[in-house]
């Protein structure tokens, strides 16, 4: 099957021929099955479903698919990559590529930065770029730009399907694709030649009517719909926009738009393809896929009997009028906090959060097309014409070098630097934690500091590993607002600013333009194809490396229920991947699990108060071995090192936001086996599966108050592990008192081989060796 051929900068259109020959036949035989028109997300899924005849029962059944392409971005393809050497194949079996884009630190500048990351991370990126071209990757270099929009313009097509090794691969689907975020484990399967295993998902359908006008952006429509369905309303399903609103953005503005159904813990979202989609195609490079896609146009919408009632078709409707909606910004500390932007001032005083926005970024994998910049850009133009001078830090982040090059070209960029922003490099930068704010005089660490971007997570510590800041997420053109007026207290529908001549001055409409008249330039090639034959390519990992560790297999289960484990921590509130395994200063040790393993729980908020009744400090716990206290990656060092396996007990939507598995392998290396939370994001759950440990959900989540700081738990019938079937938690209290509960899991038949075997890569290693 290796069309995999040589990996190029652009999907072949023989690849996307291919995927489309069979639309006709499977679509059409899966509308009879069910007896039934299609949504568009069951038309792509079904046409890449491994074998047509699974069981395919929404939000139940887990099914197998065979994605088109994989993509990896540079902190999560090194372990995936590692796991992929140990399964001794000589080739990928599916398109894969390699995006460097998270390890480049934005301190200075665009340019001085991208050259002290390439110094800082020289191994990483050699080996990145020698295992890809070992077994036949492509390879996209440091300033090529963020993995999600690069994706866009050169690898999506509507009605393909990608996975990717980051949460906001769902970018995707703003051409009409599905595109999942996955972890490595995951994207391993698949390069492998085995196929992707997810749970057959439920549909939420949005139906968007009217059409936006103003300062409403498409940023405020997935801002809404996070509003209205919260940090894990998604979990399960995919979302599909349709209806008049819909036609009427983007498709950059589609992506965003999916990009951040991310933050709604969705498995994806999707548009149909449009006028828009074609446009943005052909704009890009990309005529013949237009083409191609206009002969399959029927096929790539949902059918017109599920949009004339899509109540009937759709688990959940949500429908939003973008006559009516107003700019939103959401936060601080959680991506579902929304109101309009006119309302925040007053809730900032009211919450004693600092009115002062002490920098304004925009950029990131959401926000950062032509279009964004534009839109941004023609306030900013606006206010250096009526003497306005940007009252905080303003940082500018392309999302691509195609979309730097051309902004640049056209003069967007010196608009910004007008008003004194600083042009960053074609990378995550501050959205990952990447962002040294040293070199900004006027800010000290530790204070309580506001911070608006255009990006989409805020959680606490997130952007620049600062506890006190507080950041809200919102559109490109109201953080450039926010920052000419240089407080939340500002609602450019409304108020004024003072200029430098005194003279009160309002904003108008933002303009964008879809794309660039003069076409994208495409910038500097940033793009390494891999040889034509790669075998002789040796892959080094140096044994002392502290950045690069090559991995040992997990050893399988030993067949005996678990019994007597102590709580490493038991997480109160918020626990997503960033609590688990914080980004930041450790994504240097991506690829060495040993390392990153010193981060384990960090961020996490101790249940149990100490004795005396006052709180633990975030990212410490008692021992059960000596009774000291210590930070928890210690404990689990300790316990590790003891050889005492141990649980982990979490709150709400444990594991939400990123796809790292690192948040799964840590504390599976460092002798955790079970998990047990009040609800799991999907693919956090997935990947503490993958990496051999037991997720458990509470039957009733009031259980999760049962467990105290001293108890030990066990857990009953492991050997008899069946779907569906519920399993017995025990806890012993210290005065020899048990307590038993169930608990869920949501294994199949398949994935409690993975449980059994140690890990899901020590049964691929085990088949390519048989
Ligand atoms: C993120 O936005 O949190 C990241 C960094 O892109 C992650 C991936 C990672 O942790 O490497 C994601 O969202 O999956
Ligand atoms: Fe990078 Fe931020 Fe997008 Fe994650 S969300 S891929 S860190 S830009």
């Amino acid at each position: 099957m290796l069309q995999v051929m040589a990996v190029a900068a652009s999907t072949p259109i023989e690849l996307i021929n291919g995927v489309y020959a069979t639309m006709d036949e499977r679509i059409g035989a899966a509308r009879k099955r069910f007896g039934r028109p299609l949504t568009l997300a069951e038309k792509i899924l079904i046409n890449h479903l491994d074998s047509p005849d699974q069981e395919l029962e929404r939000g139940e059944s887990y099914v197998d698919l065979r994605p088109d392409r994989v993509a990896m971005q540079d902190a999560t393809a090194q372990m995936a990559w590692l796991q992929f050497m140990t399964a001794g194949l000589d080739e990928v079996q599916v398109p894969t590529t390699t995006h460097c884009d998270h390890l480049i630190q934005a301190r200075v500048d665009g340019k001085r930065d991208l050259m002290a990351a390439v110094d800082n991370n020289e191994e990483v990126y050699d080996f990145l770029e020698s295992v890809s071209a070992r077994y036949g990757g492509g390879f996209w270099k440091p300033g090529s730009g963020i993995i999600h929009q690069v994706v866009l313009e050169q690898y999506a097509f509507p009605g393909g399907m990608i996975i990717g090794t980051d949460s906001h691969t769902p970018n995707g689907g703003g051409i009409g694709m599905i595109a999942v975020g996955v972890g490595g484990a995951d994207a391993v399967d698949v390069m492998t030649g085995f196929p992707w295993n997810v749970k057959w998902p439920k549909l939420i359908g949005v139906e968007l009517t009217g059409s936006l006008n103003g300062w409403t952006a498409p940023k405020d429509i997935i801002l809404k719909v996070a509003e209205i369905l919260t940090v894990k309303g998604g979990t399960g399903a995919i979302v599909e926009y349709f209806g008049e609103g819909a036609n009427s953005l983007s498709c950059t503005g589609k992506a965003t738009i999916c990009n951040m159904g991310a933050e709604i813990g969705a498995t994806t979202s999707v548009f149909a393809y449009d006028d828009a989609i074609a446009r943005y195609l052909k704009s890009t490079g990309r005529e013949e896929v237009a083409d191609a896609a206009d002969a399959v146009a029927h096929h790539l919408r949902a059918d017109d009997e599920v949009l004339a009632d899509p109540a009937d078709f759709y688990d959940q409707v949500i429908e939003i009028d973008l006559d009516t909606l107003t700019p939103h910004i959401n936060g601080p500390h959680t991506p579902d906090l929304a109101r309009e932007v006119g309302a925040l001032g007053a809730e900032a005083r009211e919450n004693g959060w600092p009115l002062d926005v002490s920098a304004a970024l925009i950029g990131s994998c959401t926000n950062s097309s032509y279009e964004d910049i534009t839109r941004a850009a023609s306030i900013a133009r606006e206010a250096t014409a009526k003497g306005l001078t940007a009252k905080t830090r303003l940082w500018v982040t392309p999302g691509s070098e195609q979309v730097r090059a051309t902004i640049e070209r056209d003069g967007l960029l010196q608009d910004f630097e007008a008003l004194g922003a600083v042009v960053l490099a074609n990378a995550c930068g501050p959205c990952i934690g990447q962002w040294d704010r040293s070199e900004e005089p006027e800010h000290e660490r530790g204070t309580p500091n506001v911070i608006v971007t255009s990006y989409n997570r805020n959680f606490p510590k997130r952007n620049d590993g600062d506890p006190e800041t507080l950041a809200f997420v919102t559109s490109p053109e109201t953080v450039i607002a926010l920052a000419l007026a240089g407080t939340l207290d500002f609602d450019p529908l409304t108020d004024t600013i003072t200029n430098d001549a005194g003279e009160e001055v309002s904003l108008s409409t933002p303009v964008g333009i879809e794309l660039p008249e003069a076409g994208f330039d495409p910038g500097e090639d940033t793009f390494v194809p891999p040889p034509a034959d790669g075998s002789a390519i040796d892959v080094g990992v140096s044994p002392t490396s502290d950045r690069l560790q090559l991995l040992e297999a997990f050893t399988p289960w030993d067949g005996e229920d678990y019994t007597d484990l102590p709580v490493l921590v038991k997480a109160q509130g918020k626990f997503t991947t960033d609590h688990i395994s914080m980004a930041g200063p450790w994504l240097k040790y991506r690829g060495h699990l040993e390392n990153i393993s010193g981060n384990l729980y960090l961020g996490a908020v101790n249940a149990f108060r100490k004795d005396d009744g006052a709180e633990y400090e975030v990212g410490y716990g008692k021992s059960q071995l000596d009774g000291s206290i210590k930070r928890f990656p210690e404990l689990a060092k300790d316990y590790h090192e003891a050889g005492v396996q141990w649980v982990v007990i979490g709150d709400e939507n444990m594991g939400e936001g990123s796809s790292r598995e690192h948040a799964a392998m840590e504390p599976r290396f460092r002798n955790g086996v079970v998990a047990i939370a009040r609800s799991f994001a999907r693919i956090h759950e997935t990947n503490l599966k993958k990496q051999g440990m037991v997720p458990l959900t509470f039957a009733d989540p009031a259980d999760y108050d049962r467990i105290e700081e001293d108890d030990r738990i066990a857990v009953r019938g492991l050997a008899d592990l069946t779907p569906g079937e519920p399993v017995t938690v025990e806890v012993t209290k210290p005065s020899g008192e048990t307590i038993s509960f169930p608990t869920n899991h949501t294994f199949s038949e398949d994935q409690i081989e993975w449980f059994k075997a140690g890990s899901a890569l020590n049964i691929i290693k085990a088949r390519s060796a048989g």
